[in-house]
């Protein structure tokens, strides 16, 4: 089985400090937590930043001082910036960390509903001029997918030559308004991507560990972090990013399942920058 590449969202736009302390906000404090994701066994790092404060930005600026610490601190790791932001932001907000020209950037495949009264929105085209963007500069998109329709929205753009073969995929399952986190609506997902596809799997809050062992099992990648999930186990919050990804190491040892070094994935993911 192929070795697995694992994911830590770190930040997130949406976690608060009231929520979890360990939710990074500062430049030293985001750092941090990419440290203790990658010495745990993370080979990327999806990344959000946030201003002192906690607000959430897409300043190029930040994500540039957050980027070059972090590599610094996490040898030849990969770094994917978020081109989601928050959902208060604009299309050409969100886009500020595309002029960085990182090896890969999230592009979110559609609009759909993000708990109680929130919508997230990416319009078509929306999604088509940020999948243009990362095209013309050789980044490579991340295809975040809440539902099947979004896996169907982003092949019609991909279709039309704005995104090159083969792609790379991340399901995030069991989000207030997205599919469920179960084994069927994986199965059904995953039957939908084109082949030679690749694959990253993320269960929000308790169905985090739940798609963990779904994913390593079936050989696809994962996501876990303090963005999705705010707890080790049900009533205890995770201390900080490295103990969910030691999480995933533990069951993927369990499981046999090898874990990706960052040469390996970028090799897996064909990332040539
Ligand atoms: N914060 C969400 C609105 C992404 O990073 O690309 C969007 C999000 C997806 O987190
Ligand atoms: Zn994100």
């Amino acid at each position: 089985m192929e070795k697995l590449m694992i994911t830590a969202s770190i930040s997130g736009a949406e976690v608060t400090k009231a929520q979890n302390p360990a939710v990074p906000y500062t430049v030293e404090e985001t750092v941090l937590e990419a440290k203790r994701a990658f010495d745990a066994g993370a080979s990327i790092i999806h990344l959000h930043v946030r201003e002192d404060d906690g607000t959430p930005t897409q300043s190029a600026e930040r994500f540039k001082i957050v980027m070059e610490d972090i590599k610094k601190e996490c040898p030849g790791v990969i770094i994917v910036p978020s081109t989601g932001g928050a959902i208060t932001m604009t299309a050409e907000e969100r886009m500020q960390p595309l002029t960085l020209n990182p090896e890969m950037a999230t592009i979110n495949c559609g609009t759909c509903n993000f708990g109680g009264n929130d919508i997230f929105v990416n319009t078509e085209e929306t999604i088509i001029k940020f999948a243009q963007r990362m095209k013309e500069n050789g980044i490579k998109p991340e295809c975040e997918c809440f539902d099947k329709g979004m896996i169907d929205m982003i092949l019609r753009i991909a279709k039309k030559g704005y995104i090159n073969m083969p792609m790379h995929f991340n399901f995030v399952m069991g989000l207030n308004g997205g599919i469920t986190a179960t084994a069927r609506d994986f199965a059904f997902l995953r039957d939908s991507l084109p082949q030679h596809s690749t694959l990253t799997v993320t269960g929000i809050g308790k169905d985090q560990f739940k798609m963990v062992a779904i994913a390593i099992a079936e050989g696809v990648n994962v996501r876990v972090g303090l963005e999705d999930n705010l707890y080790l186990e049900k009533g205890v919050l995770a201390k900080n990013n490295g103990e969910l990804v030691s999480k995933v190491v533990c069951i993927a040892k369990l499981l046999g399942r090898e874990i990706a070094s960052p040469a390996e994935a970028r090799s897996i993911l064909g990332l040539t920058k």
